[in-house]
């Protein structure tokens, strides 16, 4: 047994010292000294010798087992570095790709029509997202009792002591600017907007208001939470319909650059006077019906009118002297219906593949 031992342990190590490679070292070492290797097999004859002979070879095949894993373990150092120095770079190679972020499709539109406006001698202008009920709704000819507030349900948040607006309206109309100023809310349009420009621009005036707003919804294909408009103003005297008809003929070509089936029907809001909708037939199911448009093939995108003369006095301008028009544009839907977006509620998903196409 101990020839045994012996002519193993040689024959491993010459075997070992042709070894070049890693999964040669591993095929050997399984050879000699795994479950079923050579050793192991030798060692299963103990059981038959003396309990003397039992314990001289058991300590022969421990230390020629001890031996051969060192040999193995140095071998296979050698073969880790040889293989690092060795190591090849193609500096050729093209590098790790870094993903790019890039420009949101609403942010796509609202670049687009800000662009258009400009041209047009409009301001770009910005309102706060927590917006007081005054502006969101008092100011806007919306008193506290009136049934239009149902329409557009959000967030309040009582603030005491907040800073009040900046300044009362002109024309007689009651101050509660006072009280209504530290209710805030989440705002539901962008209309408050109208009244913080009037007050801080005067008129004549031309501006656009793009930005996020808020509605407790019942979510759909066609209905979001958190979504964005964008409001148009113009006030100068003797601005008429023609005005605005010829504003939003000029936004609708900027946007899709051809001819886009619209209706135009009455509407109702109480800062304009007379107000109207204008529907874009739905560019998904082209008119046939789908949830995109809730089956009716057309989609409201664009409600405007002549400013209430109202609302002129709360933003300090004498409506016997000026008019004007606005508009609150549905940026969300317009981006759908310019990239035949069958589902509002993808825009805000986070979904990559969604957003990569754009
Ligand atoms: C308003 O918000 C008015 N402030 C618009 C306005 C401004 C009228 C100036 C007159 C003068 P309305 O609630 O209809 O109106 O919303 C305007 C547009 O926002 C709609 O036509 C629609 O395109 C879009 N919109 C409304 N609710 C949602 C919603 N839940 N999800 C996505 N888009 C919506």
């Amino acid at each position: 047994m101990q020839d045994k031992l012996n002519n193993l342990k040689q024959e491993a190590l010459g075997k070992l010292s042709d070894v070049k490679d890693r999964q040669a070292l591993r095929d050997l070492e399984i050879k000699y000294l795994g479950r079923k290797g050579g050793l192991t097999k030798i060692l299963r004859g103990l059981a038959d010798l003396s309990a003397e002979d039992k314990k001289s070879i058991g300590r022969m095949a421990n230390e020629i087992k001890l031996e051969l894993q060192n040999k193995f373990k140095e071998a296979g150092n050698i073969i880790e570095k040889s293989a690092g120095k060795g190591a090849f770079m193609d500096v050729t190679l093209p590098g790790k790709k870094i993903d790019r972020g890039h420009i949101h499709p609403i942010t796509i539109v609202q670049n687009e029509l800000e662009d258009l406006f400009v041209s047009m001698g409009f301001m770009i202008l910005d309102g706060p997202e927590l917006e007081s009920d005054y502006y969101n709704f008092e100011s806007l000819n919306f008193p506290e009792y009136h049934p239009a507030r149902d329409t557009q349900d959000t967030f309040y948040i009582e603030i005491p002591n907040s800073n009040p607006p900046a300044g009362p309206p002109v024309g007689g109309l009651a101050d509660k600017s006072q009280n209504l100023e530290s209710r805030l809310v989440m705002r539901t349009h962008t209309s408050p907007v109208q009244i913080r420009a009037m007050r801080k621009y005067g008129a004549p005036l031309r501006c656009v208001a793009p930005g996020r707003v808020f509605r407790c919804e019942a979510i759909d294909a066609c209905h979001e939470h958190t979504f964005d408009q964008m409001e148009g103003l113009m006030i100068d005297k003797d601005i008429s319909l023609s005005n605005l008809i010829a504003v939003m003929k000029e936004l609708l070509k900027g946007i899709f650059s051809r001819d886009m089936e619209v209706r135009v029907r009455p509407g109702y809001f109480p800062f304009v006077e007379p107000a109207v909708e204008l529907d874009i037939k739905c560019t998904i199911c082209k008119g046939k019906g789908c949830p995109s448009c809730k089956n009716s093939g057309w989609l409201e995108l664009l409600p405007a009118g002549m400013v209430h003369p109202n609302v002129l006095r709360y933003g300090g301008i004498d409506p016997k002297e000026y008019s004007g028009f606005a508009f609150g544009l549905g940026l969300t839907r317009l981006a759908m219906m310019k990239y035949g977006i069958d589902d509002i509620r993808l825009f805000n998903s986070g979904d990559l593949k969604f957003l990569k196409q754009f």
